[in-house]
């Protein structure tokens, strides 16, 4: 095969990052396992029970259930899959999930193949879900409340605790969306995990900020039996159920994830989070600078209302760059993204700036 992978010199918009030197190792090592035939490949099963205690203790979970998914968007699928069952079990035939406008178009695929309803509320000037809309719709019928904690397109922290306990008073399920925010929220003020939120489910995914390789997503349950309302009969298998979506899986990933928690946690995290929040704000500052309209980030991840032309400019000049539903272009500060990456993306941003008067281009 003549084909290498680009470089990620350019690459201001991916929520995954280059792995890290063990995480890749790891992965090579372990590419021909399959954690999803635990009788035949009994390494890498120890070591996704190593991974998943590890995911516990980064979410603030003794004694956590759950398994490595193939990403945020099958960790969600069976969070709604969990929800759904418990709520028939109930004896609501018409389930429904709610969920925040900013939540990932991932839980739309989830209610499509669940055939249950998706009640989108709306969020608030800063991006995080309005409660009182929450309180509107959440009823007899709801199976999942679905909270964000950091968002995908804002980098935002929903009320976590606020919207568990409403969930709960109609015994519905919570479930806490962390596929982005959960290796830096550690390293923050918000209230978003297992021992400071009644969260039951959790989406944690250590290909995103966690500097694995990919596929690397991560499901968390408070209590094992919420798993069982996944799993199925395995009949010609050494072990007896299965609770995964996917069959064979990547042991590459599992490997991977636990090279990285181990190499990384929580030293490694924290500085990672420090480069990256300091360098968010830093590219922030420059946004203002230049007269644009920032969203200040909350976690790294910054968001302006650039033009059309500029930003179809800087995509021509290489830059990998995303824009917000609403418009807006975004960046996203992952560990391949370094502060001279930024600066010199700042001085192409500002060639394309023929309106706006910097005033104080440069410092740190
Ligand atoms: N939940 C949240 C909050 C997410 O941001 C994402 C993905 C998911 C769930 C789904 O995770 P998987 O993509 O692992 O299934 N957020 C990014 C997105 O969809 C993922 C991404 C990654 C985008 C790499 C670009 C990219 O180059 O926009």
């Amino acid at each position: 095969m003549q084909a290498e992978p680009q470089g990620f010199d350019r690459v201001l918009s991916s929520m995954c990052t280059e792995p890290h030197p063990v995480a890749r190792d790891a992965a090579e090592r372990f590419l021909a396992t399959n954690p999803g035939d635990p009788g035949t490949y009994p390494a890498v099963s120890e070591l996704e029970d190593r991974a998943i205690s590890m995911l516990g203790e980064i979410a603030g979970l003794d004694d956590p259930g759950g398994y490595v998914a193939s990403g945020g968007t099958e960790a969600n699928i069976q969070a709604v899959r969990i929800a759904r069952e418990r709520a028939r079990s109930r004896g609501i035939e018409t389930p429904t999930v709610v969920m925040p406008e900013s939540g990932h178009f991932s839980f739309k695929k989830a209610a499509d193949i669940l055939d249950v309803t998706l009640t989108i509320v709306p969020t608030d000037g800063d991006h995080r879900v309005r409660l009182d809309a929450v309180r509107e719709r959440v009823d007899a019928e709801t199976a999942l409340v679905v909270g964000v904690a950091g968002s995908t397109e804002y980098g935002r922290v929903d009320p976590l605790r606020e919207l568990g306990s409403i969930a709960h008073e109609y015994d519905a399920l919570f479930h806490v969306d962390a596929a982005w925010g959960g290796f830096v929220l550690p390293f923050t003020d918000h209230a978003w995990n297992f021992a400071e939120t009644p969260v039951d489910t959790m989406t944690i995914d250590p290909h995103k900020m966690g500097q694995a390789a990919i596929p690397a997503g991560g499901l968390l349950v408070r209590d094992a039996s919420l798993l069982d309302e996944l799993a199925v009969n395995t009949p010609y298998l050494e072990t007896t159920a299965q609770a995964t979506l996917t069959g064979t899986r990547s042991g590459a990933g599992v490997a991977s994830a636990v090279a990285a928690m181990e190499e990384l946690w929580p030293g490694g995290y924290a500085a990672q989070y420090e480069r990256s929040m300091a360098n968010a704000e830093w590219l922030a500052n420059r946004f203002s600078d230049l007269r644009y309209e920032v969203v200040e980030p909350s976690l790294p991840l910054v968001t302006a209302d650039v033009t059309r032309e500029t930003f179809d400019a800087l995509r021509a000049d290489g830059w990998r760059i995303s824009r917000t539903g609403a418009g807006e272009l975004r960046v996203v500060c992952m560990p391949h993204v370094s502060r001279s990456m930024l600066e010199s993306f700042v001085d192409d941003l500002r060639r394309y700036e023929s309106v706006a008067e910097p005033t104080a281009i440069g410092g740190d």
